[in-house]
């Protein structure tokens, strides 16, 4: 059994749908943890061993952001802060008349065993800055996410098809497959 550690119910719903097709159970506690400040992978380790010592469990967390090339990595490791304040609209008018809109989507997922050290994965997906919101799917910045080969937002894809190639997918993939081989 895995725990899943985390305040968002939307990865939750994409985590189950992830793991179901594995032979691992997961359960799911909204255990707040004190982020510190840091990379991604920073906040995901320090994350993972405090929850794992703390329910003495096997914990994932994960920590994600989005990285925004033209604004320099921006919102980055600053993605929650900024949801919550300028919000898509305030993105979009950062990336008014700016040419290059190519942007990831990055998820490191922290794993800790009781008495372990913790083991970090990551995982991206590249895509572009909309010009306009789109689609009321998905959260937070997914109605800006465009991804070409889909012509569709992340906010226009069902959880089914963001799971096909998302940044969590790849993360959370790269888990089972070590997990897998490792239990
Ligand atoms: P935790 O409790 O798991 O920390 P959180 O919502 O604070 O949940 P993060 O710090 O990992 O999650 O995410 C940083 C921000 O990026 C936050 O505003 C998320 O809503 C947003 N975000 C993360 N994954 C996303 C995705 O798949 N699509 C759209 N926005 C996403």
């Amino acid at each position: 059994m895995i725990t899943f550690i985390t305040g968002n119910k939307h990865k939750v719903i994409e985590a189950e749908n992830i793991f179901k097709n594995f032979d691992i159970n997961l359960d799911h506690i909204d255990l707040g943890y004190t982020e510190v400040q840091g990379t991604l992978e920073d906040v995901a380790i320090s994350g993972a061993k405090y929850a794992s010592q703390k329910l003495n469990k096997s914990v994932i967390v994960e920590d994600a952001g989005l990285f925004i090339k033209s604004l320099e990595d921006f919102p980055g490791t600053y993605s929650s802060y900024v949801q919550e304040t300028i919000g898509n609209d305030g993105i979009l008018k950062l990336m008014k008349d700016v040419d290059d809109r190519y942007a990831e989507f990055r998820s490191v997922i922290g794993y800790c065993a009781p008495n372990s050290e913790p083991k970090i994965f990551l995982g991206k997906v590249k895509g572009q800055i909309a010009l306009k919101e789109k689609g009321n799917l998905g959260f937070a910045f997914d109605p800006i996410f465009y991804v070409e080969k889909m012509d569709k937002t992340f906010g226009e894809l069902t959880t089914e098809e963001k799971n096909q190639f998302s940044h969590r997918k790849n993360s959370l993939e790269q888990f089972i497959n070590w997990y897998s081989s490792n239990d």
